[in-house]
């Protein structure tokens, strides 16, 4: 790359004269962005050609993950570390008189998803390219991606994400990669002289998907990798051939635009689904871009159709992409003249599916009519799937038609995307030990006791090189110093810290980075939103999309819980505590709006009340993401994990705030239950209902939270400050229906059954983070197990027991 900072320095002052006519004097940080970005870029290209030949040399297995989303951030800082000229870069931009972390900043933090789905993607795309396995990305290129969060009079207000207008330096626009998807319009059949059947699709609608690929670059190897964003272009000819013909320019401009929409925003919930056509559109548009390409990537190998599942793989992130079933067998039937027999087995073994999430109102399921209106000929396949599939389970149960009735694809007037991902895949997997064993226990039972071999789990993880080694390199350099730095290759070998946990030095050390840290994330706080925040006070950090089930009222009920009691006796014995939330919540999610609400009602209280001032702070962030995470994680002492046992499939927070030595206060829910299986009871606080329990209360219907309120002073005093005259209400009705939903509506997400527990679990780490030694050994234990949620652990996974592609084409 370059040989040392001198030669980068020369490099990087030619860039900005050549490109930019700048010199280093009078170049702005933006400018300086733009220059090293296209240096980097130029740097790419060759090593990026040669991933691509050297995967068509060697035919080597392809895997496609389809995503809706894919919540990237940054690059600029995670690129120079992958190409391991961080040091360099940083130290000759500063001779130069740039700060590199000012110059980051340049950069739009592309926020493509919505949270743990997308965030997972991309983490794996970097897991992917490090290990040197071929694995690309296909998603869209939004306009706007996930909106910007304002609070105005503590409320949330959504701006759109202009992510676009500031240049994005990494993506090359591929215009002769293009390739055209077809919504409505009619199909029509024919016989051929065999007798076989021939399905003609015509009056449709035509748009271009047009390829923008970014590069994904391994780390500190010879693989880049593609993240391939598809964006929509109308087709001029067709339509304007269309307008003519119609004889309205009028309605020309309308048709474009109604086109175009397709690729302009992400969808910001992903808590409900609402069976928008828009959104339907935008999956299809994904699915046959993408399925398109890859099937033309595999032609290009000269391979007949029977290598198709041994040289690619097609994986849908949650079923937004599931229409990649029936895609790929209109591609197979339609074009390449296959017969449904074996166009059905080799969809079946390229296609695998990942489950996300048990919550029911986020399960996809689209109208009939809307998919036969828009998708007329995919329609006919996922028809002619679900009969055969109704037919099999008829041969193989006779008679039973309950059970065929609940495994059908089609029923009541819809389609289930969760039953044709099931019925057309060779793999399903659940996302952490409990969820996986609830999909086959309960929400999926009826489908695993069919096809059990399919089910399988794979616990999700991070990558450590943008989470530990990007994000606190002062603690990946200290864990360097310790141990080595086989572990940047080898994560799983962080556990080599556990020599250490009795060592003072070393615990001593890592509790001067977290200071720092904490120092430092204190000052941007009070840069950005005047509010001091005292490092010596625990750091107590919820990070994460507004839910319900993911209970931040249970957190914001224990502050004001605090606040009473610092308010009862000034003088209460306790450490000193900052809060601190970043959330978004959906637009259109009322009651999480109203939580968001509360909280920064909450911190206005408790942040201008004199008497708790030196106990108690509380900071909601706005518009968290990406790089917000990456500032405040580094920062953290304690990780709330608290959602309601059995709701969250597994969490990533939790694994990214483990590894910089935040200590978990969680439920055992998720991936929480194999934290607490590898740090031991006394590293973890764990509290509330188990997932059985839940499970079993909601069965039953034998919770009433109603009795609790009325029979626990402390909870009964807390909620009523909600709507009594209080310093949080102020007396008016702001909060009326966060307490209708705890008291009147049986408090769904069991708030205040777990309310005492939590409280007591907050209790015990008040007392055990007075004693520092105790503390950083729990801190070193929970680094030294993080190593297991390391990505690169996940995807070995998926590599070798779903995607069948080895380590073959790892060159170092
Ligand atoms: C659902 C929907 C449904 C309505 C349309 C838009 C939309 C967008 C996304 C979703 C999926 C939500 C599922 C999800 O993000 N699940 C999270 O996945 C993480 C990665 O596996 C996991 O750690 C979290 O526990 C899980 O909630």
């Amino acid at each position: 790359m370059f040989s040392d900072k001198e030669e980068f320095k020369q490099a990087f002052s030619q860039k900005l004269e050549a490109e930019l006519s700048k010199t280093v004097k009078t170049a702005t940080e933006v400018d300086a962005y733009r220059a090293l970005g296209s240096l980097l870029r130029e740097k790419i290209g060759k090593k990026w050609l040669a991933t691509d030949q050297r995967y068509v040399q060697n035919k080597e297995k392809q895997v496609y993950y389809f995503s809706m989303e894919f919540l990237i951030g940054r690059l600029l800082g995670n690129n120079l570390l992958n190409m391991k000229m961080l040091g360099i870069v940083s130290e000759g931009l500063q001779d130069l008189g740039f700060d590199l972390n000012r110059v980051e900043e340049e950069e739009s933090d592309a926020g493509l998803g919505n949270g743990g789905l997308g965030r997972l993607a991309a983490c794996f795309l970097d897991s992917l390219a490090s290990l040197g396995l071929a694995g690309h990305g296909y998603g869209i290129r939004y306009k706007y991606g996930m909106f910007d969060q304002q609070f105005i009079d503590g409320n949330q207000v959504e701006l759109p994400d202009l992510w676009l207008s500031r240049e994005f330096v990494w993506e090359i626009r591929r215009p002769e990669e293009a390739v055209e998807v077809r919504f409505r319009g009619h199909v029509s059949s024919s016989e051929d002289e065999e007798g076989g059947l021939h399905f003609d699709h015509h009056d449709y609608e035509q748009v271009q998907a047009i390829p923008y690929d970014v590069p994904v670059i391994g780390y500190n190897n010879e693989t880049i990798n593609t993240l391939r964003l598809w964006s929509v272009e109308a087709n001029m000819d067709d339509t304007i051939r269309k307008a003519a013909k119609q004889e309205e320019f009028g309605n020309f401009l309308h048709h474009k635009r109604s086109l175009e929409e397709i690729s302009e925003f992400l969808y910001p919930d992903d808590s409900h689904e609402e069976g928008k056509r828009l959104r339907l559109k935008q999956e299809y548009f994904l699915v046959s871009a993408g399925v398109q390409s890859a099937v033309r990537t595999f032609e290009q190998l000269g391979l007949p159709w029977t290598a198709f599942l041994e040289k690619v793989a097609l994986h849908i992130n949650d079923t937004h992409p599931a229409m990649v079933i029936p895609e790929l067998m209109r591609i197979l039937m339609d074009d390449k003249q296959m017969g449904w027999e074996e166009a059905w087995e080799i969809t079946t073994a390229s296609v695998s599916y990942t489950n996300h999430t048990t919550l029911s109102e986020a399960l996809e399921s689209w109208p009939v009519d809307m998919v036969r209106s828009l998708l007329p000929r995919i329609f006919m396949i996922i028809e002619e799937i679900n009969e055969r599939f109704c037919q099999s389970l008829w041969e193989q149960y006779p008679g039973e038609f309950d059970r065929i009735a609940e495994l059908a694809i089609i029923a009541d007037g819809q389609v289930k995307m969760a039953h044709l991902s099931i019925v057309g895949s060779h793999s399903i997997n659940g996302v952490a030990k409990l969820h996986t064993e609830i999909l086959k226990k309960r929400e999926m039972k009826i489908f695993h006791d069919t096809f059990p071999d399919r089910f399988n789990n794979k616990t999700n993880g991070i990558t450590h090189r943008r989470w530990l080694m990007h994000a606190n390199n002062p603690l990946a350099d200290l864990i360097t110093d310790t141990i080595g730095e086989h572990w940047i290759d080898d994560p799983g070998r962080l556990t080599d810290l556990l020599a250490y946990q009795d060592d003072r030095e070393v615990l001593e050390r890592i509790q001067t980075i977290k200071q720092q840290n904490k120092e430092a994330f204190a000052s941007w706080v009070y840069a950005t939103k005047g509010i001091t925040l005292d490092p010596q006070s625990i750091f107590d950090v919820h990070i994460k999309r507004l839910h319900g089930y993911k209970r931040q009222l249970l957190n914001a009920l224990h502050i004001m819980h605090l606040y009473n009691r610092i308010k009862m006796d000034p003088s209460l014995d306790m450490t000193p505590r900052t809060f601190i939330f970043g959330a978004k919540a959906a637009q259109s999610y009322h009651y999480a709006k109203k939580i968001i609400k509360l909280i920064n009602t909450i911190a206005d209280v408790v942040n201008n009340d004199p008497v708790v001032s030196g106990k108690l702070k509380v900071v909601f962030l706005e518009n968290y993401s990406v790089s917000l995470a990456e500032r405040i994680i580094p920062a953290a002492d304690v990780s709330e994990q608290i959602s309601t046992a059995s709701k969250e499939a597994s969490g990533t927070g939790n694994m990214k705030l483990m590894m910089n030595g935040a200590v978990t206060l969680g439920t055992m829910d998720g991936a929480n239950v194999e934290i607490h299986e590898l740090v031991g009871s006394d590293n973890i606080y764990t509290f509330g209902l188990s997932s059985e329990e839940v499970l079993e209360y909601y069965r039953s219907g034998g919770y009433s939270a109603k009795q609790i309120y009325e029979t626990d002073d402390i909870v009964r005093q807390t909620v009523d400050q909600l709507i009594h005259y209080s310093p949080f209400s102020k007396g008016d009705t702001e909060f009326q229906e966060i307490y209708d939903s705890l008291v009147h509506h049986n408090d769904e997400f069991f708030v205040l059954k777990d309310f005492r527990a939590y409280v007591a679990a907050q209790q015990q780490i008040d007392f055990d983070y007075r004693d520092k030694q105790v503390w950083n050994r729990k801190c070193l234990i929970n680094i030294a197990h993080a190593g297991k949620f390391s990505s690169d652990r996940t995807i070995q996974e998926y590599a070798s027991d779903i995607w069948r592609i080895g380590p073959g084409n790892m060159v170092k």
